[in-house]
């Protein structure tokens, strides 16, 4: 048995996701939201599947495994870039776990000059870049995990406001992120006859590797602290919460739905 639960289980108290295999794509550090994410559904009683992108980060997802309480299912290469990849990713998964309940798509990116120069500006391949890398990707892995689905499985990727609004310097990955949000209602539309949930979560803005070396964002941080009814930053613990929450069966009747984890920053006008 060696259920690390087991006292929390004998005192009725429940785990919310015990029994369930969740794939996380993917974690690069420490910082990454998809770590905080890992964290909170190991709490919770989950078997986990980690994904990486690429060598470099290989060995630092392989180190902070060894922190969770349940060792992973399996860790995974994942370049959605790479066809032969993803047929490898499902052949894994359905040897190491058989079928899974889900997977979290955290993941993104633009090339670094369409993050600096104005919009009007992004190229051709900058622009099919970051669509490819941001939004069709979750396309793809929605598309090549169903066939190891369980009957109930639960998708949720990450977003930013910037979908919405204009914020200074998000350019390409504001439309990538628009059309990141159309695929999840898109994707709920077609899966939910087969009772596959897909679902967004707009995280604040976190102080991640793949934010610090935007220009001003500091000064983000400072002017979402001032604004938001929380009058403070998200942590990552509390995306890793709403994360898992929506892998659970608590959140069993919202599919489609993009949701807000920004201190409550979006609803304030001025
Ligand atoms: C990213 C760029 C500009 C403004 C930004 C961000 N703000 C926030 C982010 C205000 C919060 C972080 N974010 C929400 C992202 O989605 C980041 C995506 C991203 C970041 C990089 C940096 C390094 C690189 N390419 C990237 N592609 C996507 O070369």
């Amino acid at each position: 048995m060696c259920n690390t639960f087991g006292n929390q289980k004998q005192r009725g108290v429940k785990v919310l996701l015990d029994g369930k295999r969740i794939a996380i794509f993917n974690i690069a550090n420490k910082r990454s939201i998809a770590w905080s994410i890992a964290q909170s559904m190991d709490a919770q009683g989950a078997e986990l599947i980690l994904g990486y992108q690429n060598e470099r980060t290989q060995a630092s997802v392989e180190k902070l495994a060894t922190e969770l309480k349940n060792k992973p299912l399996a860790i995974v290469p994942c370049d959605v870039t790479i066809p032969e990849q993803l047929e490898e990713l499902q052949e894994t998964i359905r040897k190491q776990a058989g079928t899974i309940n889900g997977f979290v798509h955290s993941l993104a990116f633009a090339p670094r000059e369409a993050l600096q120069n104005p919009y009007l500006f992004t190229e051709r391949d900058e622009f099919l870049t970051a669509l490819e890398i941001s939004a069709y990707s979750l396309v793809l892995l929605a598309r090549t995990l169903t066939p190891v689905f369980s009957d109930e499985a639960s998708i949720s990727t990450l977003t930013y406001y910037g979908s919405e609004k204009v914020m200074p310097n998000y350019n390409v990955m504001g439309v990538a992120k628009a059309a990141l949000e159309a695929s999840v209602r898109y994707l709920a539309y077609d899966m939910g006859p087969a009772g596959v949930r897909v679902n967004a979560i707009s995280a604040g803005p976190i102080n991640t590797v793949a934010a610090r070396g935007v220009s001003g964002f500091l000064d983000i941080l400072e002017v979402h602290e001032a604004k938001a009814p929380l009058k403070r930053t998200v942590e990552g613990r509390e995306v890793g919460d709403t994360a898992t929450f929506l892998a659970s069966d608590l959140s069993s009747g919202i599919t489609g739905e993009v949701i807000y984890v920004d201190t409550g920053y979006n609803i304030v006008g001025l």
